[in-house]
């Protein structure tokens, strides 16, 4: 048994910056973290790793270390939810009492989803890769180097996912690499889509569109993959327009992005979730619309932003200050406008940073066109991003860029 004020389940971006925010203002021991993982990813370095630019050690730090020192850590996983009696189970057995509830899982990846492919991802030194998961992201850069010629195919999934950018920042910098290595001419670059547009943002898409067609990159929409066939080294794919549509194409490596969904055991609480498995809150709130002593960011919450840590970062503030307001009683007066950023790396020197918010209208932070492919937006990512995070975000002190945005936008003088 434990009790505590507040019980944050999940120590990713965005319950690590709650736990910092929630337990510097409630002081010590008030907050409680469940989370079961030794190491805290930087998530977002996958991609740079993925293209040979970052190693996998530089995108983690111990979770003892990542959280704040004046919580209780109980290490182990949420594994049954009853918001009615306010309390939480865990795996290890230990029923937790709470007075508020903060969701923070994240979301959960299924590469079981796919048929055959997690025996693909098994297979040493193979052939097919996936940015998405620590355990596999070093298979991107040794496929980058193995290929000789034929296939390069890249997917999408039929499903939510996190950062919408990170599936095709890889096709870029892999047709990059390819060009660098001088092996271009002889590697055909697919990248298959599950979902209708190239991007969900029209002033980026028109802008990555110019990027795929000068660079020689084939995209199919709606096309889905359904299955892997690691023997044969063939991807199948569905036309989801046209489901009897099948395609068997050969790959020389295929980097998949998995089929992705909330967690299984908060689905399983249906008093948390909708019907697509997303904790129920408030969009601007970010308060659960049955339980008001529970609130959710990040990945696991139901608002519909597109899924980043920029995104937690934003929501960070405002949760922060409705969860003091509902424990003081008082009316909730912060709201979260659905910012998202997502840094579309198209390269190893140039990247155009997507910021956006609810309305799919751009939210840009710079006085500066930003639907442009640039070196400084490259720098901000690779260079400055990861130390913003593990310096300002995981100790509770950054927000996001609305301060920042604000500031600069005095200088907007030139800017539509
Ligand atoms: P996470 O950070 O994933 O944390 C969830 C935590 O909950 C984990 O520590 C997990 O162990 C824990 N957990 C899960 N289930 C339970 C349970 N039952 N009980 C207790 N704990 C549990 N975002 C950007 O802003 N910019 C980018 O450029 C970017 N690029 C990305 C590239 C890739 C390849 C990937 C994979 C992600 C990228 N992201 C990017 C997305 C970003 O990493 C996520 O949106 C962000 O980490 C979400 O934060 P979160 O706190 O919701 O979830
Ligand atoms: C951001 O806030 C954030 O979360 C910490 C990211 O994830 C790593 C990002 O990639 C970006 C671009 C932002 C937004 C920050 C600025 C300065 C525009």
């Amino acid at each position: 048994k434990h009790e505590c004020q507040v019980l944050i389940v999940g120590g990713g971006s965005g319950g690590c910056a709650l736990a910092a925010k929630l337990s510097s203002k409630l002081g010590k021991k008030k907050v409680t973290v469940v989370e079961p993982a030794e190491e805290h990813y930087y998530q977002p370095m996958f991609t740079l790793i993925g293209g040979g630019m970052k190693r996998l050690e530089q995108s983690y730090k111990p979770m003892a270390e990542v959280l704040p020192k004046n919580i209780n850590w109980i290490k182990s996983s949420a594994v049954e939810f009853d918001p009615k009696n306010n309390s939480v189970k865990t795996a290890h057995g230990t029923n937790i009492k709470y007075d508020m509830l903060l969701l923070a899982t994240g979301l959960q990846l299924n590469y079981d989803k796919i048929p055959g492919l997690i025996e693909a991802l098994s297979i040493p030194n193979g052939k097919v890769c996936s940015n998405y998961s620590p355990k596999y992201v070093d298979r991107t850069y040794a496929c980058l180097q193995n290929i000789q010629e034929g296939n390069a195919i890249f997917t999408f999934p039929a499903s939510p996912v996190k950062c919408p950018g990170a599936p095709q920042k890889i096709v870029y910098i892999a047709e990059h690499y390819f060009r660098k290595l001088n092996k271009r001419d002889k590697i055909k670059i697919t990248y298959n889509t599950s979902l209708p547009v190239i991007f969900g943002v029209k002033h980026y898409a028109d802008a990555l569109w110019k990027v795929v067609k000068k660079r020689n990159i084939n995209v199919n929409l709606r096309r889905n993959l359904i299955e892997v066939r690691p023997r044969d080294d063939i991807a199948v794919f569905q036309d989801l327009d046209k489901p009897e549509q099948i395609f068997e194409e050969k790959y020389a490596m295929l980097h998949v992005t998995p089929p992705m969904s909330a967690p299984t055991v908060l689905a399983q609480c249906k008093e948390l979730v909708n019907d697509t498995g997303f904790v129920d809150v408030d969009k601007t709130t970010l308060q659960h619309l049955k339980y008001k002593n529970v609130f959710a960011i990040g990945d696991c919450s139901a608002s519909p932003n597109s899924k980043t840590a920029a995104s937690a970062a934003a929501q960070s503030p405002v949760v922060y200050r409705n969860m003091i307001a509902a424990i003081k009683g008082k009316e909730l007066k912060s709201s979260y406008d659905g910012y998202a950023s997502c840094p579309l790396v198209t390269g190893y020197s140039s990247c155009i940073l997507a910021e956006f918010d609810y309305d799919l209208k751009p939210l840009e932070t710079f006085p500066i066109a930003q639907n442009k492919e640039r070196y400084s937006m490259f720098f901000l990512k690779k260079a400055l991003m990861p130390t913003l995070y593990w310096k300002l975000m995981m100790n509770g002190y950054w927000n996001g860029p609305a301060l920042m945005r604000n500031a600069l936008s005095l200088l907007k003088f030139g800017k539509k």
